[in-house]
């Protein structure tokens, strides 16, 4: 490679870039080192919110927003501090990739239904009650539930129980929104009416793995809510066997028809690490997106520890050194973006090979003082 650039700093060369400009044209030969480096540099920063923060802040929002008052949903994002250079165009997402938010409904209220081009996927970490109505199927949601929301599914939400219901919404909007496929329509009326028993789809997966004889034919959506008990027999089974050394007894979320991941564009798993383990690190293309289930632990990303407990978000980006503590048995929620990656033919991944596969902790996250 040239001996940094010091071209760069020639009067004539200075001046043909100014000149070029003026006929929105640039030189490679200066764009190059930032726009191919060796290996991925994400703008996306790993960040930590915290369960108290959330949680004060949706109780606000129900103070000045009501979806009645805004036509649309309480529900609050995750701005990845690294990638607020988005700003100018009115947001910031959560990884490059990937947005992720908290939604609040209070007892009686109805987020009415719309349909957009962007796949949603939802984890309950809170209440009982409230209902998705996905083309026509109302899915009664519980804690520890996860959901689909294919691309271009109407739908909208309703609460019937007593108690509010907080919920982790992932969806793919930087990714449609970067390659120019953004489409979203509202309801003709306020919400769907129900054409199909409640909890179709999850009474026609009562038996959890086998499929009804019907589903041998590939379907967006075969099954709208993967059950929390399910999910967690799964990962007991797991256990009787040995762990992932960099993630635990994991699982992923699957659409039953073809095997695939059951959100096109973007993983789900949900992961157990009993108290005491810890992963080895290692970094790869994908970034995640983690919802702490239960328990409590750390994880250290690229050097820095970040404290985590029930109920708190953080985020792995892409390329990023990663390793899981638990101190307490602990399930951590997480959305990636490794479908995408994988269709692009982009993953890949590296394990630490030093200090016994573990990193060095350099410093402690500190969270904005609630
Ligand atoms: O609940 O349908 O956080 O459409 C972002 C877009 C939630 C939803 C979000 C959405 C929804």
């Amino acid at each position: 490679m040239a001996e940094k650039h010091s071209y760069m700093q020639d009067q004539d060369v200075k001046d043909f870039t100014k000149d070029i400009q003026q006929y929105n044209l640039g030189p490679l030969w200066e764009a190059i080192p930032a726009l191919m480096h060796k290996n991925p540099e994400p703008h996306a920063e790993a960040y930590l919110w915290s369960d108290e923060l959330l949680k004060k802040k949706l109780m606000e929002a129900a103070q000045i927003f009501t979806p009645d008052r805004g036509g649309e949903r309480r529900a609050i994002y995750f701005q990845n501090p690294g990638l607020t250079y988005r700003q100018p165009w009115g947001w910031a997402s959560t990884t490059q990739t990937l947005y992720a938010a908290v939604q609040l409904l209070l007892p009686g209220e109805v987020a009415p239904s719309h349909r957009h081009s962007q796949s949603a996927l939802r984890f309950i970490t809170d209440g009982e009650g409230a209902y998705t109505i996905v083309e026509g199927e109302r899915i009664f949601m519980e804690e520890g539930d996860f959901l689909i929301t294919p691309k271009n599914l109407w739908h909208g939400h309703g609460h019937v129980g007593e108690e509010p219901m907080i919920w982790m919404d992932a969806l793919d909007i930087p990714t449609i929104y970067s390659l120019g496929g953004t489409f979203f329509e509202p309801y003709p009326d306020k919400i769907e009416t129900p054409k199909r028993p409640d909890n179709f789809s999850e009474l026609r997966y009562s038996g959890g793995i086998v499929r009804p004889i019907s589903d041998r034919y590939s379907a967006v959506a075969p099954l709208a809510n993967y059950k929390w008990k399910r999910t967690a027999e799964a990962i007991e089974g797991l256990m009787k066997f040995e762990p992932d050394p960099y993630d635990g007894y994991a699982v992923e979320y699957i659409n039953p028809s073809n095997g695939q991941t059951a959100n096109p564009t973007m993983g789900a798993w949900m992961q157990k690490l009993p108290k005491g383990f810890h992963t080895k690190a290692h970094r790869h293309t994908h970034s995640s997106i983690y919802q702490v289930h239960r328990g409590s632990g750390y994880t250290i990303i690229n050097g820095v520890r970040f404290d985590w407990k029930k109920g708190d978000y953080f985020v792995v980006p892409n390329w990023a050194w990663h390793e899981h503590v638990a101190t307490e048995d602990s399930y951590l929620f997480s959305v990636n973006d490794l479908p995408i990656m994988e269709r692009f033919d982009l993953e890949q991944g590296q394990v630490l090979d030093t200090n016994n596969g573990n990193q060095e902790v350099k410093s402690e996250f500190k969270a904005v003082p609630v």
